[in-house]
């Protein structure tokens, strides 16, 4: 019984600590081999043996615990220092991912915009009936609205179906001349192979004082632009009906699939459909303030430009969220 607090101090580990527990306190250990002796000892003496092997026994467990203690607190540094991961290092499993193509086809065109000076505007997904609708020229119960389906909140206020209240918005809040573009989501109640219920637009809108801003600058801009996207194509431009423009055009290039000899991308047309554009209506003047102005306004699906830039056959594919669909554009 000698030496036993040199046992428990010489332990270095925890392992060796616990197979001296088992040493001293085990059930076939030294301590029970101790107490075992009480039986043999005569009346008298037995209550002194007994109490002085209690206190031995509780002092050594003192010195256990104390010993267990400062292992198990090496032994959590260890760990700490041994076992910690830098968060600065590359991983060699993650999968990489890249620039979604949208936002590809995004930065392109509007970096075409900035170079040309229009500022880049953004505004709210949720947006109410007055910028959505009414301020561009869409009362209430005019047919027209039934070309957008769209998400209303029990409030009555909706998520935006096109990009044009940032443009609403602009002019509300600044006088002219504007030049600005508004990218972002819009939202519409779709889903197909060629409509997800999210998708992005690019809008345009130069406003200046009467007679600066004509059809005439808008069909160059839009024709350089659409140079620039897609080489060398041919454009026209197709009259067409938007309630906030008048009069209205629809732009179409010659297909860059068969070059315009008619497939199956362009219904045989030998054209695919890429914007929309016009002058703005002077009700939507109206309804912002702005007098003894003109401009025009144009605007583009992201998606629909990614498709063909990408030869992307289904819409739906960009949203699903499979690594594989960005691993093809890296
Ligand atoms: C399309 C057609 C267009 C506009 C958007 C606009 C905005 C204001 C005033 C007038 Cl504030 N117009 N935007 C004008 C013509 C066409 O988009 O096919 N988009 C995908």
């Amino acid at each position: 019984m000698k030496n036993l607090e040199e046992k428990i101090a010489n332990a270095d580990s925890l392992e060796s600590l616990e197979k001296v527990r088992v040493e001293l306190f085990g059930k076939k250990g030294l301590l029970a081999a101790e107490f075992a002796k009480l039986k043999d000892i005569p009346g008298p003496e037995k209550k002194a043996f007994a109490e002085g092997l209690n206190k031995r026994k509780a002092a050594l467990q003192v010195h256990f615990d104390e010993r267990y203690e400062h292992l198990k607190a090496e032994e959590i540094e260890r760990v700490l220092r041994e076992e910690a991961v830098d968060v600065s290092l590359y991983s060699t499993l993650a999968q990489k991912g890249s620039l979604h193509p949208v936002m590809e086809t995004m930065d392109r065109i509007i970096d075409y915009f900035v170079a040309l000076n229009f500022s880049v505007e953004t505004g709210p997904m949720v947006e109410d009936d007055f910028h959505n609708f009414e301020a561009l020229n869409l009362p209430k119960y005019h047919p027209a609205r039934d070309m957008q389906d769209t998400f209303y909140f029990n409030d009555g206020s909706l998520l935006r179906t096109h990009t044009s209240p940032v443009q609403v918005r602009t002019m509300l809040e600044t006088k002219p001349p504007i030049r600005m573009i508004a990218p972002g989501s819009v939202f519409r109640r779709d889903y197909d192979l060629t409509h997800t219920p999210m998708f992005h637009q690019v809008e345009g809108l130069v406003v200046d004082e009467r007679g600066k801003v004509s059809f005439a600058n808008l069909k160059s801009i839009l024709t350089d632009f659409l140079h620039t996207m897609f080489g060398e194509v041919d454009v026209r431009f197709r009259p067409s009906f938007f309630p906030f423009t008048e009069p209205s055009a629809e732009v179409d290039i010659s297909c860059i699939f068969c070059e315009g000899k008619g497939c199956r991308v362009c219904s045989h047309t030998g054209w695919l459909e890429v914007l929309g554009c016009g002058i703005v209506d002077p009700n939507v003047f109206k309804a912002v303030g702005y007098e003894d102005v003109s401009g025009y306004a144009f605007g583009l699906g992201v998606e629909r430009f990614a498709m063909l830039i990408h030869q992307i056959p289904d819409l739906r594919s960009l949203f699903e969220g499979d690594i594989r669909l960005l691993e093809q554009f890296r």
